[in-house]
């Protein structure tokens, strides 16, 4: 593999988004100010303990209490270096949800105060020349489409999502130019409704949910989260985009995924888990069309497009938004269809891990693996490349004072090896690479885990609200002073 040597050839592209993610739920708390309802995060992370849904027993009600420390946040952004801010918006906020179901026709109305409260955060960012990059779900689904039809398994939802960006494009449109529909797709499906360790929880597989059928539910859902995507972005560009000139797309997730040797098993395997976790939503969305091993897989258990669906779906994304972390090892054989029936390990062939653990068992730093995923989205769907999060949760986070857990060693060794092969993408490969977004600005509710599992480059200590700055914050200035331009 070339790698570079002169610093002249290490320059980020003009005008690149530089910056730090969030995500509501995660960060803000406050789940009943200004009108906002519960959202199916709520009820799943209020359920019953001996559910086990969340590992400390813990749910977002408190957070980073970013509903009232916005301002203190955007200033650490500001102070790290960022160009841009990546957020997401809460559907229960914006939407008032207190009233009975609308008559067919009417719609929820609009909770002024929602639209306030983001109004507000966004002026800000732009007070500072913070670019604001919005994602419009981030997995809190207001409880009362979960009650009124079954959230994501029905086709309704297709009609209050857009309602919902329609709402958010005419509030924050004239200021907001980055636009993400969805956020991972797959999490939202396979998690939320086939293993069911994340809202809604369903699952037939599992022993604290009753209910569910993992068998079809999960690829009802992200159909239906397909559909919200490709007619949001319909709108935006029919009615919005002409004048308010911004872009819009989706995040995904995907690891990269290595053979475990080059047998032609593993070789197919390999593939078969990047058609699951990236082809899912990336063929239909960039190419108009489910993945012919997912088909082959499910035959009829996967849901059809209509010919007037499939016109709306394929290239109903302006860029290609990815959120990654790290790579899996893969061998052919194994049951679990939401990885595509094959075995994942972090072991080599030769018994050597790929590279360093963090506290969570899923995740280990290996950049190569990104600069090959990056060269593989390039080659198979050619848009311009957003990287909406990369991060680490580093082992030395938890059971340490904040004075001595700022220096997360193991996530500064993370960031200097992937932001090197992303210059590396950019400036040898090539790749049309136009942001970058470190997961996550803060410490925050990091879902099923609660808040043992940090993935701050601020640490947060939860007794006080207190941030404090950790030295890979210190290492993601630096690096963008030094490529930026
Ligand atoms: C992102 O998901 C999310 O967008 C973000 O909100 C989150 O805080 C961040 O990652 C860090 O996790 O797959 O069953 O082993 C990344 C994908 C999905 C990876 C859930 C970890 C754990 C459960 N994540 N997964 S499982």
């Amino acid at each position: 593999t070339l790698t570079m040597t002169s610093t002249e050839n290490s320059k980020l592209p003009k005008d690149f988004l530089f910056g730090y993610a969030t995500a509501a739920y995660q960060i803000e708390g406050s789940p009943s100010a200004g009108g906002r309802t519960p959202s199916i995060w709520d009820t799943f992370t209020h359920q019953a303990p001996s559910k086990k849904n969340i590992a400390d027993g813990s749910s977002g009600d408190v957070a980073t209490d970013s509903y009232n420390r916005w301002k203190e946040d955007i200033a650490l952004v500001n102070s790290y270096g960022g160009n841009a801010y990546r957020f997401s918006l809460s559907w229960s906020r914006i939407i008032d949800f207190n009233g009975p179901t609308p008559k067919e026709g009417e719609r929820d109305p609009v909770n002024q105060e929602g639209i306030k409260f983001y109004r507000g955060i966004i002026e800000e960012l732009l007070k500072f020349g913070i670019t604001p990059a919005i994602t419009l779900f981030h997995w809190d689904l207001p409880q009362a489409l979960q009650d009124r039809y079954g959230g994501w398994l029905n086709k309704r939802i297709v009609d209050d999502y857009v309602h919902y960006a329609r709402v958010c494009f005419e509030a924050f449109g004239d200021v907001v130019k980055h636009w993400i529909t969805q956020n991972e797709p797959w999490c939202i499906s396979a998690l939320g409704y086939g293993h069911g360790v994340f809202a809604p929880g369903r699952s037939s597989n599992r022993d604290r949910s009753a209910e569910g059928d993992s068998s079809t539910e999960p690829w009802i859902a992200g159909h239906h989260v397909i559909l919200t995507h490709a007619y949001a972005v319909k709108l935006y560009r029919d009615k919005f985009q002409p004048t308010q000139g911004g872009v819009i797309g989706i995040t995904l997730d995907s690891l990269w995924y290595i053979p475990y040797d080059d047998s032609p098993e593993n070789v197919d395997a390999a593939q078969r888990a990047l058609d699951t976790r990236l082809g899912w939503f990336a063929d239909p969305i960039y190419k108009g069309h489910y993945p012919a091993s997912l088909k082959a897989m499910l035959g009829d258990r996967l849901p059809e497009f209509t010919p007037e669906e499939v016109a709306v779906i394929k290239g109903s994304s302006d860029f290609f938004g990815l959120n990654t972390y790290t790579s899996n090892i893969v061998k052919a054989g194994g049951t679990n269809e939401f990885n595509g029936q094959v075995t994942t390990t972090f072991t080599r062939s030769d018994g050597i891990q790929l590279g360093t653990q963090a506290i969570v068992p899923w995740l280990q730093t290996y950049a190569p693996g990104f600069r090959s995923l990056l060269n593989y989205l390039r080659k198979t769907y050619n848009k311009p490349i957003y990287i909406t999060e990369n991060g680490f949760a580093a082992k030395g986070d938890v059971d340490q004072a904040p004075e001595q857990a700022v220096h997360d060693i193991d996530r500064v060794e993370y960031f200097r090896e992937y932001t090197q092969a992303l210059l590396e993408a950019v400036n040898v490969d090539g790749i049309d690479i136009r942001a970058y977004f470190a997961w996550s600005l803060l410490d925050n509710f990091e879902w099923a885990d609660g808040y043992r599992t940090r993935f701050g480059v601020t640490y947060v200590d939860y007794e006080t609200q207190k941030r404090y700055p950790k030295d890979s914050s210190k290492f993601l200035k630096q690096w963008f002073d030094e490529h930026g331009q």
